[in-house]
């Protein structure tokens, strides 16, 4: 019955969640043994990326058996049969990934550009706070729900603006391997992390498109975030010793 049914995924949604598990499992792998052909002194990128994609694997794990979630009264839709009925299914487990893995993404960037500790360290309490209320707005079932989204777009907007403009200069003063490499990995960085709020917003906001496409659209930009995202850097790393950043 549509109208008092759950919103949830279904076997659709769970195989895909476990093709991207199984994604992030096998670059978890791939990045922690690249790390071993490294000296030691030079495998901070690799290994910071292995626990990107490491943590995430077991995220997808959590979300493809159906876990991990909660039901939250769902913004009433007439149009769609597919976001139909009372409560949404909530996957809060993403948000216990990005807490941990955005600022790990945001420490290989701006340990690229070689940033300042203090920036580094203010960056990502900005992330705390964008990703703390957008778990906060998806828990809330009414219109509030909408101002923790605001909270979260302006961190997100001075997030872009560190990358874009300050980590951008600092990276291109290191040099012109370095300046590439983060040109990249900060370019792709930036457009994926403003598709984020997008999916919030027709997913956990606004009810829009049902939980399968839900999955597709997060496991998509997922993809692109960690695993290749990860793998880029790496390689924009080849040759650029560590310790030539200050690491
Ligand atoms: C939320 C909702 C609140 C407003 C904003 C958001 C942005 C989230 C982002 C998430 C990035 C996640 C990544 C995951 C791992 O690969 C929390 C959706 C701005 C940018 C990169």
């Amino acid at each position: 019955n549509g109208a008092t049914s759950d919103i949830h995924i279904t076997t659709h949604g769970s195989d895909w969640y476990w093709a991207v598990c199984a994604v992030m499992t096998v670059a978890t792998f791939a990045f922690a043994g690249l790390a071993q052909t490294k000296p030691r002194q030079q495998r901070i990128f690799h290994y910071i990326t292995a626990a990107i994609t490491m943590v995430a694997a077991i995220a997808y794990f959590t979300m493809g058996s159906n876990l991990g979630f909660t039901p939250i009264a769902a913004n009433p839709q007439r149009n769609n049969p597919k976001v139909h009925g009372v409560y949404r299914q909530i996957f809060y487990v993403r948000y216990i990934d990005w807490v941990i893995t955005t600022p790990l993404l945001l420490m290989d960037l701006l340990l690229t550009a070689a940033m300042p500790w203090p920036t580094v360290l203010f960056v990502i309490l900005v992330d705390e706070v964008m990703i703390i209320t957008g778990l906060v707005g998806a828990l809330v079932y009414n219109n509030y729900k909408w101002g923790y989204f605001a909270f979260g777009n302006a961190a997100l907007f001075y997030i872009v603006y560190v990358l874009v403009w300050e980590a951008r200069k600092h990276a291109n003063a290191m040099g012109k391997d370095v300046g590439k490499a983060f040109l990249i990995c900060g370019s792709l960085t930036t457009v994926l992390w403003i598709l984020y709020p997008i999916a919030w917003g027709v997913c956990e906001g606004g009810n829009v498109i049902s939980p399968d496409s839900e999955a597709v659209f997060y496991g998509i930009l997922d993809l692109f975030a960690k695993p290749v995202f990860g793998a880029l850097l790496i390689w924009g790393h080849r040759g650029i010793d560590p310790a030539r950043l200050g690491l």
